[in-house]
């Protein structure tokens, strides 16, 4: 038995819809990391959205060669939220997991920091990825709409749940526990299919009495693909913080 069959088992959930290249890249970066996390059993599951563009057809390929690696296949494009429900819900019952690390598939966020975030396996059940923070950073790209869009909405989304010793709300890289947490969410009545899932699923992290630890991330420029999130988002979002004001978690 090796030193990866011992420790917490921890599922990298990583949505995909046409992202090609970061997959590819993404997958070998993980198989290096892997064996360097003794403590942790390190599982990857993709969920992909019916990529149209070779990403599904990598993965297939990628997924015969590494046991670690799992797969499902969505017929079409369901939103992020819708996703990452499948996603998790399937680490939970098929994978046993312990934790479940949410990370996007277009390598904004860095494999590299996924370290730092099984440090705190132990003592905590909610680790954030925060780029508000000493350490954090947005991309040098960014033009003042995406800022202010990221900023506004972290804002809002503290002040309309309580949360003001949150740096970043709206941040898609966190690690939750399972057990007592992940496992009593009721992925069925999700408030939002879409990016804003994950308020819903923060301020029930948080409601059931999380120990919460914000981690630095410098969230990366992208580099190939694009971006899903639209103008619409926002209006969802809203419509998410209402519902949790209106009806709780
Ligand atoms: N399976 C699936 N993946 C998605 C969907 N929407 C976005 N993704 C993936 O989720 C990750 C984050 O989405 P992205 O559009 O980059 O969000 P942004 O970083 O907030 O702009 C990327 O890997 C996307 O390919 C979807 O509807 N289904
Ligand atoms: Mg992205």
């Amino acid at each position: 038995m090796s030193s990866q069959d011992t420790g917490p088992h921890v599922v990298v959930v990583i949505p995909t819809l046409n992202e090609k290249e970061a997959t590819a890249t993404i997958v070998e970066r993980l198989d290096s990391l892997r064996p360097q996390q003794v403590s942790h059993h390190i599982s990857v599951l993709y969920v992909d959205g019916g990529s149209g563009d070779g990403t599904l057809e990598l993965l297939n390929t990628l997924t015969e060669q590494y046991a670690w690696l799992h797969l499902i296949r969505q017929s079409d494009k369901r939103g992020l939220g819708a996703a990452y429900a499948e996603g998790m819900n399937y680490a939970m019952s098929e994978l046993k997991a312990d934790f479940i690390l949410e990370f996007d598939g277009d390598l904004q966020h860095n494999p590299d920091d996924i370290p730092q975030f099984l440090k705190y396996t132990e003592g905590y059940d909610y680790v954030i990825g925060t780029r508000f923070i000493d350490g954090g950073s947005i991309p040098d790209d960014w033009g003042l709409d995406r800022i202010l869009l990221s900023k506004g909405g972290n804002l809002i989304a503290r002040l309309a749940l309580g949360a003001h010793h949150l740096h970043d709300i709206t941040s898609g890289f966190k690690l939750s526990r399972v057990k007592g947490f992940l496992e009593e969410f009721d992925f069925s009545r999700l408030y939002s299919k879409r990016h804003a899932y994950k308020i819903h699923l923060l301020a029930f992290m948080l409601q059931r009495g999380a120990r919460v630890k914000e981690v630095p991330i410098e969230f990366q420029a992208r580099e190939a693909g694009e971006s899903k999130l639209i103008k619409n988002d926002i209006v969802d979002t809203l419509r998410v913080l209402s519902l949790i004001r209106l009806k709780g978690v």
